[in-house]
């Protein structure tokens, strides 16, 4: 019996001793010291022995009982301790770190070119002016000299609210809403933003496009000072290398009116982007009419101006060589990112 117990006493270190987990030594400890564990079964066993021999089995199991538990206690420890270990190991947060940085966006093609545009003119002491998209019919055409029988105002070319809200047609009602504010203060300013058409999209049409329009009026003003506003604009946008070219037109918000086309990168020698022509036509213009004048409350005697407009997409779509409108809306990112 002291054999054995003694023979228990060394395979229990051993199992102990072997625990690499504190899940391990638990499952030793219950083999040795559970309800049927090894050591209990003996303890239970002192019983049956005669009053003689119980003090000797009784002191030899307390031994094994003692110098056992005394290791599992020890090798608890020393687990625990190299569990808590590796878990703050595992865990550990280095403060250090240089943190993700968020992929950086960047503004899209159109309000590029609406920036730079703008700047330009900033540059020529203009300013931003902008106004509302929903607009009434006076605004967006009476106001304008638009008379009711104009093509313009016919359904097919607006969006109508009501029959007298539209979505505007072009950024021009800004322009009428400024000079009304503004009079008798002459007038410099440059008028970016949303229009809209009932156009079917297709390569080079949008039912939703953006407008660059520009105003200015004061005394003594000439279709020379249009001329040279609009060439400064031309070769800082452009390059310096290129010229205007004025063509005889109609709006009807403007008298005399010009289509302003800018001389081709080709120079002459005829391209693609011109279709052989040398020149590309960019922006309409012309003098402000009497009428419009009068309607803002300028006497037209007194005061004159000039105004012009041009299409965003349009602009950009030379400047970058794009062939299809529809590129601008796809919010394709390959796309997109070349302008980044
Ligand atoms: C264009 C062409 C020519 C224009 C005229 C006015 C206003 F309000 F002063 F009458 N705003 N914009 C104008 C003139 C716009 O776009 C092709």
């Amino acid at each position: 019996m002291q054999e054995e117990l003694k023979q228990i006493l060394v395979e229990g270190l051993q199992e102990a001793g072997a625990a690499a987990t504190s899940q391990e030594l638990s499952a030793v400890r219950l083999k040795y010291f559970g309800k049927k564990g090894l050591i209990t079964q003996y303890s239970r066993r002192l019983g049956m022995l005669s009053p003689e021999e119980r003090p000797r089995f009784g002191k030899i199991i307390n031994e094994v009982r003692q110098e056992l538990e005394e290791y599992l206690t020890t090798r608890e420890q020393e687990l625990l301790a190299l569990e808590e270990q590796r878990k703050l190991e595992s865990e550990r947060l280095d403060v250090e770190l240089p943190g993700r940085r968020p992929r950086r966006g960047h503004p899209h093609p159109l309000q590029l070119i609406i920036q730079e545009i703008t700047t330009t003119f900033l540059g020529m002491g203009f300013s931003v002016a902008e106004g509302p998209e929903v607009e009434l019919d006076y605004y967006n055409f009476e106001a304008l000299n638009i008379p009711p029988e104009h093509p313009a105002r016919e359904m097919h070319d607006s969006l109508y609210i009501t029959d007298k809200i539209l979505l505007r047609t072009h950024t021009s009602p800004v322009q009428v809403r400024t000079m009304e504010k503004v009079c008798p203060q002459p007038v410099r300013i440059i008028v970016p933003g949303r229009v809209y058409r009932r156009d079917a999209l297709d390569a080079t049409h949008s039912p939703i496009f953006h407008q660059i329009e520009g105003l200015l009026v004061d005394k003594h003003i000439t279709f020379s000072d249009l001329k040279g506003i609009l060439t400064v604009f031309v070769q800082k946008f452009f390059g310096e290398d290129r010229t205007v070219r004025l063509r005889p037109s109609f709006f009807p918000f403007t008298e005399p009116s010009t289509e302003v086309d800018v001389s081709c990168g080709c120079q002459g020698r005829g391209c693609r982007i011109c279709k052989n022509t040398g020149w590309l036509e960019i922006l309409g213009a012309g003098s402000v009419h009497p009428k419009v004048l009068a309607m803002a409350n300028y006497d037209p005697e007194l005061y004159s101006g000039f105004a012009f407009g041009m299409g965003v997409e349009r602009i950009a779509m030379l400047r970058y060589g794009i062939t299809d409108i529809r590129h601008f809306y796809e919010n394709d990112l390959r796309f997109l990112s070349q302008f980044s």
